[in-house]
C-alpha cells in the first residue's frame, strides 16, 4: 500500500514521457495515493500536464533527467512511456547518468522485444534493473486501470509489484498484471496481444462488410447486430465498441460516420512484429498475418479504385434474395469460430517463443490478465485460462473440449459463409485462412507428400517415407531408381 504522502516525502516512481500514455498512467497513480514525478522532453507538456490535472494525487514535475531523479526514493522505479524505437534509447542514455545501481528502469512502451534484450543488457551491466513491460488498454485503459505485462528480472518486479498491481484493471478481485516471465517476455507477449488485436480488428470488419454488402444492411441494423452479439459468446470490448462506431452518425453529412471514414487502415508495426516473430519460429499465425496483409491491401486505395473500374466480380442473379437472418447468425458463429483460431494461434506462437527462450509462460496466467483493461479483453478468455487450468501441457487450445465443441457446433456456418463471400465477391481474408488452418490442422494427412516429391526430383533434396525409417532419394529423370541417402 501507498506510504503516507507529504509535501516533501520523495516520490515512489517517476514517469518519463507525458503524451496520451504517460500522462494517464501518472494520473492513475496519483489518483491511488502514489506519489509521482513526472517529466517530458519538451516543457510545455510538463507545464500542460501539471496545469490540468496536477491537483489529482501526489503529482510533482521536473524539468530536467536529473531533477527527476533527484525526486525519487531510491531504489527509484522510473517508467518510460515514450515513443519506441531511438527515443527510448535517447531517453536512457539522458537518465542512466543520474541512476544508482538497483534502480528499476521500466519501458511501458511497444518495444520491439529484440531491443529489449539489447536495452536491458546495457543498463543491467550498470547495475540498473530493466523491465520490458507491456501495457495496453490506450488512453482509457492508461488512466482507470490497464491490463500490465511486466518482464524482465523477478527481484525487480518484485519491488514495483505493489505499484503495478494496484495501477492495473481487476477483475473479479484479481489484478490484470502479472510477471511474465524474463529478459524480454514482457515485451513480447505484448507484441502477440497486438497481433491478435490485429485478427480481432480484421474479423471484425470483414463480418461487417459480409453483412454490409452481401446483405445490403445498413449501419444502424448492424450497429443493433453487434450490440446483440455482445450479450453473448462474443461478449468483448471490440465488439461493444464496434456497436458504437457503427451507431455513430456523422455532424457534418448527417450519414452514419463509418460510411465516411476513409477505407485505409493504418499500423504501428506490432501485428508486423507478431508475423515476423512467428515466421522466425515456423508458426503459422495466419490469422494475424492475413490481418497485416489485409491493412496493406486496404493502404493500395489509388490502386483499388483503378483495379474496381476494371477487373470484374461475380455476376450475381438479380433477384437472388439472401435469407438474412440466416446468414447474420452463421456469421456469427463464422467470427466466433476464426476468433478462436486468432487465438489459438496466437497463444501457439508464445508457447514456442517460450520454449525457444526458456521463458516459462503460464499462458493460463496470461489470458486472465488480458480479461481486463487491454483492448482485446473479452469474455472467453476465462474459456483459455480454464482451458490451461485443466490441461497446463495443451499444446493447441482447438484441442481442449470447450473449443472442440465450439468448432463443431460453428464449422458448417462458416463453410456457409465464406461460399457466400466467394460467390459475392467480398474477401475474407481471415475469415478464409483461419478456416483453411483448421482445415489443414485437423488432417492427418496433407499434400506436402507431393511438395517433397518435387523437391526431390529438381534439388534432390530427398524425402522420408510413411512405411519405413531413413531418408531417400530417387534418381527421377535417370533408371527411376530409389536411393537411400
Ligand atoms: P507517443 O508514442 O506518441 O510518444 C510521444 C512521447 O514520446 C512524448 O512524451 C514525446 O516527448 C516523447 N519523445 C519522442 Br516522440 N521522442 C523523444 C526523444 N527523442 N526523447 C525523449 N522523449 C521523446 O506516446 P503514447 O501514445 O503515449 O505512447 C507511449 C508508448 O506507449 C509508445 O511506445 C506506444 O507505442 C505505447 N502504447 C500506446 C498506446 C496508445 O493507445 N497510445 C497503447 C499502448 C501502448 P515530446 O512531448 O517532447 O515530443
Amino acid at each position: 500500500m501507498p506510504e503516507p504522502s507529504g509535501a516533501q516525502a520523495p516520490s515512489q516512481i517517476a514517469v518519463v514521457g507525458l503524451a496520451t500514455m504517460g500522462q494517464n498512467l501518472a494520473r492513475n497513480l496519483g489518483s491511488r495515493g502514489f506519489r509521482v514525478s513526472v517529466y517530458n522532453r519538451t516543457r510545455a507538456r510538463t507545464d500542460q500536464m501539471i496545469a490540468e490535472h496536477g491537483r489529482e494525487g501526489a503529482i510533482k514535475p521536473a524539468y530536467s533527467p536529473q531533477e527527476l531523479v533527484g525526486q525519487v526514493a531510491r531504489p527509484r522505479p522510473i517508467l518510460l512511456m515514450v515513443k519506441a524505437g531511438e527515443a527510448v534509447d535517447e531517453t536512457i542514455g539522458h537518465l542512466l547518468p543520474a541512476l544508482y545501481p538497483g534502480d528499476v528502469l521500466i519501458d511501458g512502451g511497444n518495444s520491439h522485444f529484440t531491443d529489449t534484450v539489447r536495452r536491458a543488457g546495457m543498463v543491467e551491466a550498470r547495475g540498473i534493473r530493466y523491465l520490458g513491460t507491456g501495457i495496453s488498454g490506450g488512453e482509457e485503459g492508461a488512466l482507470r486501470g490497464p491490463s500490465i505485462m511486466p518482464g524482465g528480472p523477478a527481484d525487480a518486479y518484485h519491488l514495483v509489484e505493489p505499484i503495478l498491481t494496484r495501477i492495473s484493471a481487476q477483475v473479479e478481485g484479481q489484478p490484470c498484471c502479472t510477471y511474465i516471465g524474463p529478459g524480454s517476455a514482457g515485451h513480447y507477449v505484448k507484441m502477440v496481444h497486438n497481433g491478435i488485436e490485429y485478427a480481432d480488428l480484421q474479423l471484425i470488419a470483414e463480418a461487417y462488410d459480409l453483412m454490409r454488402h452481401a446483405l445490403g444492411l445498413e449501419a444502424a441494423q448492424l450497429a443493433e447486430t453487434f450490440a446483440g452479439w455482445n450479450a453473448g459468446d462474443l461478449e468483448s470490448y471490440l465488439i461493444e465498441i464496434t456497436a458504437r462506431v457503427l451507431a455513430h452518425t456523422d455532424r457534418s453529412s448527417g450519414q452514419p460516420l463509418v460510411d465516411v471514414i476513409l477505407d485505409q487502415a493504418e499500423q504501428k508495426g506490432t501485428g508486423k512484429w507478431a508475423s515476423q516473430s512467428a515466421l522466425d519460429l515456423g508458426i503459422p499465425v495466419t490469422a494475424i498475418t492475413e490481418a497485416v496483409f489485409a491493412r496493406f491491401v486496404s493502404a493500395l486505395k489509388d490502386d483499388r479504385t483503378e483495379a474496381a473500374r476494371v477487373l470484374p466480380g461475380p455476376v450475381v442473379a438479380a433477384g437472388e434474395a439472401e435469407d438474412a437472418g440466416t446468414l447474420v447468425e452463421d456469421v456469427r458463429l463464422a467470427l466466433y469460430a476464426s476468433k478462436i483460431v486468432a487465438y489459438a494461434q496466437g497463444f501457439e506462437q508464445m508457447l514456442a517463443a517460450s520454449a525457444a527462450f526458456d521463458w516459462h509462460l503460464d499462458l493460463g496466467a496470461i489470458a486472465r490478465i488480458w480479461r481486463g483493461g487491454c483492448i482485446i479483453r473479452a469474455r472467453f478468455l476465462d474459456r483459455i485460462t480454464q482451458a490451461y487450468l485443466a490441461q497446463p501441457g495443451l499444446k493447441n487450445l482447438l484441442l481442449a473440449p470447450y473449443f472442440r465443441q465450439a468448432m463443431a457446433r460453428s464449422q458448417d456456418a462458416w463453410r456457409r459463409v465464406l461460399r457466400r463471400s466467394v460467390e459475392r465477391g467480398v474477401p475474407a481474408p481471415a475469415f478464409s485462412s483461419a478456416l483453411a488452418y483448421y482445415d489443414a490442422y485437423r488432417r492427418e494427412r496433407l499434400p506436402a507428400n507431393l511438395i517433397q516429391g518435387l523437391r526431390d526430383y529438381f534439388g534432390a533434396h530427398g524425402y522420408r517415407r510413411t512405411d519405413r525409417d531413413g531418408s531417400f532419394h530417387t534418381r527421377w529423370a535417370q533408371d527411376g531408381e530409389e536411393v537411400a541417402t
